[in-house]
């Protein structure tokens, strides 16, 4: 089941183990994508479908330190050398667009302004990955400072955002992806306006459950609109507690996201269900309710081993599921899996920022394979 070929809308994968998003921090001056990037992403082509690490739509959308964005020129550029080198392979690829909202700080911000967000409010104790000193991401040098008190967007900021979504979504047809994923999960803006604690607005994009899935909407329908439904996918995180964003009442909140999402006819969604390290358990039930309400691809990714992957895609909750931290350290994680064999273990000091020491080093188990 796991590595049957998959029909993703007109979208054929080679199988259904997916590389889910994940953050690296490598990026180049500017934040463009590199030759390195290219390198990482195409040693991973043989996952069904590889989805990129968060990429900031714009300056504002930025909280990080060397993440590659996909609002410039050179930035198209750098990514069309990732999607060549993916292809070239026969991978599939789509690119994580990311706006961070509150979880940003004012070194980010042009003009060194606040950070916006559906309401002013901070979460405590919530840090940002920054440059020390201006340094560079092959330095890997970064600390981890509290993100900066946001304040509030006004309506017509909120619109000014809806474009710069589809600006980028435009901006990735152009440098050659199959589809985009809008990072809809773990605390990020989307997920800002979704949840109740985080969203204390009183216009009409706060306080009830259909005012806080309106901007979820306004964008998924205006990028929709902009790329075609069938190429965007959404990422949510229904119970993880990230960025300290949570919701009140998860199952009724994401369950009615499921429904908005299934009327526009997105690809997929794409289900979170791990935090770092306590991973709050989603019950069959909820797995359930999202088939219901749900039509299309349901993806999800937390933890998961073969064995627990094939028993999701048999119980039926399931089509895709993401392997993440595995994919850092196993380029040919498809093949591992399919034959049984050891994995590498991933270096956790090496996740974010450095050079190709802990990213494009990783050993293929059959060199003939790379
Ligand atoms: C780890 C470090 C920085 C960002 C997410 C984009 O949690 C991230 C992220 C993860 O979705």
């Amino acid at each position: 089941m796991l590595f049957e070929p998959y029909y993703l809308e007109n979208i054929h994968l080679k199988n259904r183990v997916v590389m889910p998003p994940m953050t690296r921090s490598r990026a180049g001056k500017g934040d463009v994508p590199t030759e390195l990037m290219a390198e990482y992403y195409a040693q991973r082509a043989t996952a069904g479908l590889i989805i990129t690490e968060g990429t900031p739509i714009s300056v504002q959308a930025r909280g990080y330190a060397w993440t590659p964005g996909i609002y410039t020129q050179e930035q198209i550029i750098g990514w069309k050398k990732v999607t060549d080198a993916v292809h070239e392979k026969g991978g599939k690829i789509f690119v994580q667009l990311w706006h961070v909202g509150r979880i940003s700080h004012t070194s980010l911000q042009e003009n060194n302004q606040s950070p916006v967000a559906p309401s002013a409010i901070l979460a405590d104790g919530v840090k940002v990955f920054l440059a020390k000193n201006g340094a560079n991401a092959v330095s890997g040098l970064g600390e981890m400072i509290q993100h900066s008190m946001p304040r509030e967007l006004t309506v017509p900021e909120i619109q000014q955002i809806v474009n710069d979504f589809v600006q980028a979504a435009k901006n990735a047809m152009v440098a050659g992806f199959d589809g985009v994923e809008l990072h809809g999960a773990n605390g990020y803006l989307i997920e800002q306006f979704i949840d109740s604690q985080t969203n204390k607005r009183t216009d009409k994009y706060g306080g009830s459950v259909e005012n806080r899935l309106r901007f979820l909407k306004e964008v998924t329908t205006a990028v929709a609109d902009a790329i075609g439904a069938e190429k965007v996918g959404v990422r949510q995180a229904p119970l993880t507690t990230l960025m300290g964003a949570t919701d009140d009442n998860p199952e009724e909140t994401y369950i009615a996201a499921a429904k908005i999402l299934n009327e526009i006819g997105v690809a997929y969604i794409h289900i979170a269900e791990a935090d770092w390290e306590d991973a709050p358990v989603m019950s069959v039930a909820f797995k359930e309710a999202y088939r219901n309400a749900y039509k299309g691809t349901l993806i999800y990714s937390g933890k998961y081993t073969a064995e627990k992957a094939e028993a999701a895609l048999q119980d039926g909750w399931a089509d895709l599921i993401g392997f993440g931290r595995p994919f850092i350290a196993n380029p040919d994680l498809p093949y591992r899996l399919q034959n049984g064999l050891p994995l590498n273990e991933p270096i956790g000091e090496k996740f974010f920022g450095g050079s190709a020491s802990g990213y494009t080093d990783y050993p293929f188990f059959n060199n003939e394979l790379r």
